[in-house]
């Protein structure tokens, strides 16, 4: 009841700074209700709705208004929403995933219009447009040479990618040189798909992978949504015991997935979404006042094992930032006068 009570008196807390302004900070967010846009391509999954919440809770320890683009893999709707953002009069757009050729212009638009634009997961290939991304290549290092070590360097894969995704092609690019440098890695299968189920949607392409390549005994799933597809396909096939399955993001399902007894999914490497969402809000927060930005904002991910979660008994994303603070909290684009989150 306590705790309860606590963060009730810090979220009206949060709400009367945006009302009011935050004493101390650089204009115009000494006033508050300073206007940002988050336009999205992608909303459905575990990662973008807890990057969506850390966004909103970051917004409103600002005095933000944060008007909510909702993502529905739709380019041209994605595009249509920027536009929308510019003639509400936003401050700043940040862009979250979508396909750079189909922004560039829009992008440039804003920018035009005195608009500041930070760019999460997509490269808009602009020197005045922050890229927030989260160690993509890292990601992908940590979780394969825990792959290596579990598996040696020789072993038959299965591989969940689609090409067209920043994060997912930096991931990619990792992918290749681990198999450049363990010619004993085979990748044997390749699967993918982006869409509101995505889960669903690979565990079908993944039981038809598995059924023609029975050799494979590691599945590299670089996107929860998409390990979660190939777990569930792993237990339909009863393979469970069979393939281990390496992937990028968590979140407290993906840990119930992770930790429960028999599970072939065996260690992910992640950020905290809601870090992210925060890191983003911060970027353009930054922008707009008027101080300097590096151009590459990026936020470092932890290696997360089976063993090691079942180990110290966690469950929950609160419990993960509890005992790992490095994945609970990212100094990227910190201000003194911006309120941690
Ligand atoms: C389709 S792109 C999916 C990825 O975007 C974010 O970077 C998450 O980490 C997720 O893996």
């Amino acid at each position: 009841m306590k705790i309860l009570l606590s963060i009730m008196l810090s979220l009206s807390f949060a709400a009367s700074a945006a009302a009011a302004g935050i004493a101390g900070a650089p204009p115009p967010f000494d006033k508050g209700g300073v206007k940002i846009a988050l336009v999205r391509y992608l909303s459905a999954g575990d990662f973008f709705e807890a990057y969506e919440a850390g966004a909103q809770v970051q917004a409103r320890a600002l005095g933000i208004d944060l008007r909510l683009f909702p993502g529905r893999q739709n380019a041209a709707e994605q595009r249509d929403q920027i536009e929308q953002a510019i003639n509400l009069g936003v401050k700043a757009i940040v862009i979250d995933h979508g396909l750079p050729e189909s922004l560039k212009d829009v992008a440039q638009k804003a920018l035009d219009a005195g608009i500041k634009v930070v760019a999460f997961d997509v490269d808009l290939n602009n020197p005045k447009i922050p890229q927030v991304e989260q160690n993509d290549h890292a990601l992908a290092r940590l979780v394969l040479d825990q792959a290596i070590k579990e598996n040696g360097p020789a072993f038959k894969a299965g591989y969940a990618y689609v090409a067209g995704f920043a994060p997912l092609d930096r991931r990619d690019e990792t992918w290749r040189e681990i198999k450049a440098a363990n010619p004993g890695i085979v990748e044997r299968v390749r699967i993918g798909v982006v869409n509101d189920t995505t889960a669903i949607s690979t565990a079908d392409q993944a039981k038809a992978a598995l059924r023609a390549h029975p050799e494979i005994t590691v599945f590299f799933a670089p996107w929860d949504e998409a390990a979660r597809g190939v777990k569930l396909a792993l237990g339909e096939l009863g393979l469970s015991d069979k393939v281990k399955i390496y992937s990028g993001d968590v979140s407290t399902s993906d840990l119930a997935e992770i930790t429960e007894p028999g599970s072939p999914w065996v260690a992910t490497a992640a950020t905290n979404p809601g870090v992210v969402g925060a890191v983003s809000i911060r970027a353009a927060a930054i922008a707009v006042s008027g101080q300097s930005l590096p151009h590459d904002i990026v936020i470092e991910p932890s290696l997360l094992t089976q063993a090691a979660l079942r180990q110290a008994k966690i469950h929950t994303i609160a419990e993960l930032n509890a005992k790992l603070p490095a994945f609970g909290h990212s100094t990227a684009a910190t201000a003194t006068w911006i309120p941690a989150q």
